[in-house]
């Protein structure tokens, strides 16, 4: 029978084109070329009506038999192209699970800044805002108008950078307090947090470092207001247990005057080389405004009285986190540094 044949050889042809076809794209063409409406099997059947009705039987159900196997084929064949596809891509897009991950680090404040923050945080809790200077500072700010004069011995108290045009780099915070009375009139409340330089270099001295100054000027201010302000800084700072001690001492631009030592927490007071075997580490210098550092500024010493401190920021963080050597601060070894991450 002719008809019997053809869906034989329609059949053959399409089992042959399916198990060549490349890509499922291909496939679908298969698929409407051969079993589509418009299809080659379809209109192999659309002659059926001239067949008897047992013919008809026999050949539907060829071609019934046919186009499910198709079916199967086209159906197994999309399976295999997809795996393949995929197979391809991932061993392109090879990845290599052992390799180690690509860490971002993040950052984090330096110690001296995150101590710095901190303490200028306690005084602005305690109505002090913040003031600034340059760190090239002329000589007149940094010396003179504090009450220390040219060839007068204090003057050596701190080693100064000094630059061709006379300029210094400053050797404290003090000049801000010059420049802020300048600039505004009692009352004032303010503190200078900085960079200075002096010719130093020992493990309690940088040549490079940092100070927060403190300035507050109004009637009746006394040396126990200093005191206490102090107190709650240092308390804030190191806890109530922290041995402190008010020692007196000579800045040309106070008077009277002191230095605030804290118990070493290196050694616990038992002495050793941050403390130089005495059991305590100088922070900060302090006292009353002198009233020759008023008149510099026009300020009238028989209203106003004032009170200063400048503290040293590196010898405050030496002291909070034991660390037994200035310079470990600047060394910028990020295996230092690390150890801060999250102090703040
Ligand atoms: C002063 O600098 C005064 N201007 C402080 C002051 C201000 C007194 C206002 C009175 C009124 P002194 O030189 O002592 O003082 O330094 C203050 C603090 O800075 C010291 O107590 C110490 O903690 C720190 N310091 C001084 N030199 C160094 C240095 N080379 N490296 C690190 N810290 C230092």
């Amino acid at each position: 029978m002719e008809l019997k044949k053809q869906i034989q050889a329609l059949g053959e042809e399409a089992k042959k084109l399916i198990s060549e076809a490349i890509d499922i794209e291909k496939l679908n063409q298969i698929r409407v070329e051969f079993l589509g409406k418009k299809g080659k099997l379809k209109n192999i059947l659309k002659t059926l009506g001239k067949l008897s009705p047992e013919e008809r039987k026999e050949i539907g159900q060829l071609a019934n038999k046919i186009k499910e196997e198709l079916e199967q084929l086209l159906k197994g064949r999309q399976e295999e192209l997809k795996k393949k596809a995929l197979e391809e891509e991932l061993s392109k897009n090879k990845i290599d699970i052992t390799l180690p991950p690509h860490w971002i680090e993040a950052g984090a404040s330096h110690p001296v800044i995150s101590t710095l923050i901190e303490i200028s945080e306690t005084f602005i809790s305690m109505g002090f805002s913040v003031a600034e200077g340059p760190e090239v500072e002329k000589e007149e700010y940094n010396f003179d108008m504090l009450n220390i004069p040219k060839d007068h011995p204090a003057r050596d108290m701190q080693d100064t950078f000094f630059l061709n045009n006379g300029d210094v780099l400053r050797t404290h915070t003090s000049p801000v307090q010059i420049r802020t009375m300048l600039k505004q009139k009692p009352p004032i409340a303010v503190i200078a947090p900085g960079r200075v330089y002096r010719k130093d270099a020992d493990p309690t001295h940088s040549p490079m470092f940092h100070q927060i100054e403190g300035l507050l000027v109004d009637e009746n201010v006394t040396f126990r207001d200093l005191k206490g302000i102090l107190k709650v800084f240092l308390e804030t700072t190191f806890g109530k247990d922290i041995p402190i001690r008010f020692r007196p001492s000579y800045f040309p631009f106070t008077e009277p005057s002191a230095e605030v030592d804290i118990g070493c927490t290196v050694c616990g007071g038992k002495g050793c080389r941050v403390c130089k075997g005495t059991g305590w580490l100088e922070i900060l210098g302090c006292g009353m405004v002198d009233p020759n550092v008023f008149k510099a500024v026009d300020i009238d010493p028989d209203k106003y009285t004032g009170f200063a401190f400048g503290l040293g920021v590196e010898r405050i963080a030496m002291l909070k986190y034991r660390i037994t050597d200035i310079r470990l601060l600047f060394t910028g070894d990020l295996r230092f540094n690390h150890q801060f991450k999250g102090i703040r």
